[in-house]
């Protein structure tokens, strides 16, 4: 395989996938994107032909392979130093790593309560403690990268300034914010607001509105 592909699960549910888009969407690069959907008879053995974890996204490279969707912003942040995927001061990258991270390993109850759904809204949703105790400590996360850090990346609306790879990581919840019942604060509603503007994610939301699958699980109240 020639040249850069990234294979990914249906747009309208992957979070996962849509991370690692929108990381690749900041290089520049021009690139092949194969979709996978979800829950079909051939699933997995179609996604084993990408992804050895059997899971959404990998980033295929000539003879290389990254599947994870925190590897794929790692192997593009090296690939492509000037794209700015992180902050090149020292304290912001490790700042903005960090955020990365937790989003990556945590938020499960957040992620289980409120799976992504690009296509609709869920308004009668309940959040419990447990999300909304995730909801608070995301915005705080966002609170303190915007406080100490916005100017990190360039000038913008996004967590260290110009949209970088800590938004990439947490584009999905801002997607979730608009779908679920939650009470924001301003500067987290004005930041959810600037993801969504974002054209890279206009253009998958646009692309996620056009998909023909339909997940049963994903609408009602499971998650990708
Ligand atoms: N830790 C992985 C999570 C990947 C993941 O859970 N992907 C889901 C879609 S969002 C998937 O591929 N599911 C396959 C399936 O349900 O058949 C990452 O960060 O890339």
């Amino acid at each position: 395989m020639a040249g850069l592909t990234l294979a990914l699960a249906n747009k309208a549910y992957s979070s996962w996938s849509l991370r690692g888009w929108l990381a690749l969407k900041m290089t520049g690069a021009a690139f092949d994107e194969v979709v996978i959907p979800m829950r079909q008879a051939d699933t997995r053995v179609q996604i084993l032909k990408y992804s050895p974890s059997g899971l959404m996204p990998a980033l295929i490279d000539g003879e290389v392979v990254v599947w994870e969707s925190l590897a794929i912003i790692e192997y593009l942040a090296e690939k492509f130093p000037h794209a700015g995927l992180w902050p090149t001061d020292a304290a912001a990258r490790a700042h903005a790593r960090a955020a990365a991270s937790e989003m990556h390993g945590g938020f499960l109850a957040l992620r289980r309560a409120m799976p992504m759904n690009m296509r609709r809204a869920f308004p009668d949703a309940r959040i419990d403690d447990d999300v909304g105790a995730e909801v608070n400590r995301i915005q705080a996360i966002w609170r303190e990268a915007r406080r100490r850090f916005a100017g990190a990346s360039g000038e913008g609306p996004f967590l260290m300034g110009a949209f970088s790879a800590i938004d990439a990581m947490f584009a999905p919840v801002a997607s979730r914010f608009t779908s679920y019942p939650v009470d924001l604060e301003s500067q987290a509603q004005a930041y959810v607001d600037a993801v969504l503007a974002h054209p890279p994610m206009v253009q998958w939301r646009d692309a996620a509105r056009a998909e023909p699958w339909m997940i049963a699980e994903y609408e009602d109240d499971g998650g990708a």
